[in-house]
C-alpha cells in the first residue's frame, strides 16, 4: 500500500529513483540510501512560516563520499540547499568577496581559502566526483518538509528493497519530532492580529518500524540517535534497537558529533569512535569503514545476524 504522502512525489523523481536502482541491480552494486539535513514543519498550507532545525547535512554529505570510495552507489535524499557530496567544501566560500577584491587569481585563492579550512586535494576531489558521475554512483533527490521526506523515504526504501541485502539504509537526517498534521493546518497565513500564537504540535509518526518490517526488510539499516544529555545516549540507542530490531544505531551528542560517536549493533556490541590529534581524517571515514565491514558480514550471514 502506498503512503499517504506519496502524492507529493513527482513522476520524474520516481523514475529517476527507479532507473538508478535498476541500473545498480543489473550491476550487482551495493546501494546506500542516505538521508541528510533537517526537515521543516510548515505551519500553514500556503506556507509563510515553518519550524526548522540545526542540521546542515555535514554528516550525510561526507558519509556519501566515503561510501562512494567503497564503491557503493548513493541515493542521496537531502534537504534542499543543504550540503551535498563533493560540493560541501565550497559551501561557505565567499566568492563575491574574492571577486570584489579584483583578485586576478580568484579561483586559485578560492581553493587556498578552502585548503586552509580543511585539508584536501582539489584535483583528487574533482577526479572522484567525475568518476562517481561517470559510474552513475550518485543520485541527488531533495525534500524540504517532513511530508516530502516521508514520501521520499517510503518510495526510496521500497525501490531499494529489490536489491535485498545489497541495500543499506543510513538515516542521518534530523527529522522533526513534532508537527502539525496536514488536516489540522490552516490554509492561509496565520494572522498576527489574532493575538498569541499557541501551537498544538503532534508527535511525528515513527517510520523505522515500517521501514524495517514492510518497506525494505532485508536491507542493513542504520539509524542515528542525537542527544544533548550524554547520560541518555546509550540507553536510548539500546531502546531504539530493541524496539525496531534494525542493525545498528549511531549515537551522537550535539556538541561532540564531529569527533565522537558510539556505534551500537543489534548483537549488543558497542564501538566508540573518536578523533584525536593522531587521526587525520573525518569521523565519517571511520564510521563508513566500520559499517562497510558490518554490512559485508551481514551479507555473508554471519551467525550474530541470524
Ligand atoms: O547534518 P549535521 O552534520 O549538521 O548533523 C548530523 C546529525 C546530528 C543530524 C546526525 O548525526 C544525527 O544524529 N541524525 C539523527 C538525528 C535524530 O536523532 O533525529
Amino acid at each position: 500500500m502506498e503512503h499517504e504522502y506519496s502524492g507529493l512525489l513527482s513522476q520524474e523523481t520516481k523514475e529517476k529513483i527507479d532507473n538508478f536502482v535498476k541500473f545498480h541491480k543489473q550491476n550487482n552494486t551495493n546501494v546506500v540510501l542516505i538521508t541528510s539535513g533537517g526537515t521543516t514543519v510548515p505551519l500553514e498550507h500556503n506556507t509563510v512560516r515553518f519550524i526548522d532545525n540545526f542540521s546542515i547535512g555535514t554528516r550525510g554529505s561526507a558519509s556519501a563520499e566515503y561510501f562512494i570510495q567503497k564503491s557503493y552507489a548513493v541515493l542521496f535524499v537531502h534537504r534542499r540547499r543543504s550540503l551535498r557530496p563533493f560540493e560541501r567544501k565550497f559551501h561557505n566560500v565567499n566568492l563575491l568577496k574574492l571577486i570584489n577584491k579584483n583578485e586576478p587569481n580568484a579561483p586559485t585563492e578560492l581553493f587556498k581559502v578552502n585548503q586552509s579550512l580543511i585539508n584536501f586535494n582539489f584535483d583528487q576531489l574533482l577526479e572522484s566526483h567525475q568518476d562517481a558521475v561517470e559510474k552513475n554512483l550518485i543520485l541527488n533527490v531533495d525534500f524540504i518538509t517532513v511530508f516530502e521526506y516521508f514520501a521520499l523515504l517510503d518510495y526510496s526504501c521500497r525501490a531499494i528493497s529489490s536489491l535485498e541485502k545489497n541495500a543499506l539504509v543510513y538515516l542521518a537526517a534530523a527529522v522533526s519530532d513534532f508537527y502539525v498534521p496536514l488536516n489540522e493546518m490552516p490554509e492561509h497565513k496565520i494572522q498576527s492580529s489574532d493575538g498569541n500564537l499557541v501551537l498544538d504540535l503532534k508527535p511525528v509518526p515513527k517510520m523505522v518500524g515500517k521501514l524495517r518490517s514492510e518497506w525494505c526488510p532485508k536491507a542493513y539499516v542504520v539509524t542515528f540517535k542525537l542527544e544533548t544529555d550524554p547520560s541518555l545516549l546509550l540507553t536510548k540507542a539500546k531502546k531504539s534497537i530493541e524496539k525496531y530490531q534494525h542493525n545498528c544505531v549511531i549515537g551522537n551528542i550535539l556538541e561532540q558529533r564531529k569527533n565522537n560517536v558510539l556505534i551500537l549493533e543489534s548483537n549488543g556490541k558497542v564501538t566508540d569512535i573518536y578523533l584525536n590529534e593522531e587521526k587525520h581524517c573525518e569521523i565519517e571515514e571511520m564510521i563508513i569503514d566500520h559499517l562497510c565491514t558490518e554490512h559485508f558480514l551481514y551479507k555473508k550471514n554471519q551467525p550474530s545476524y541470524g
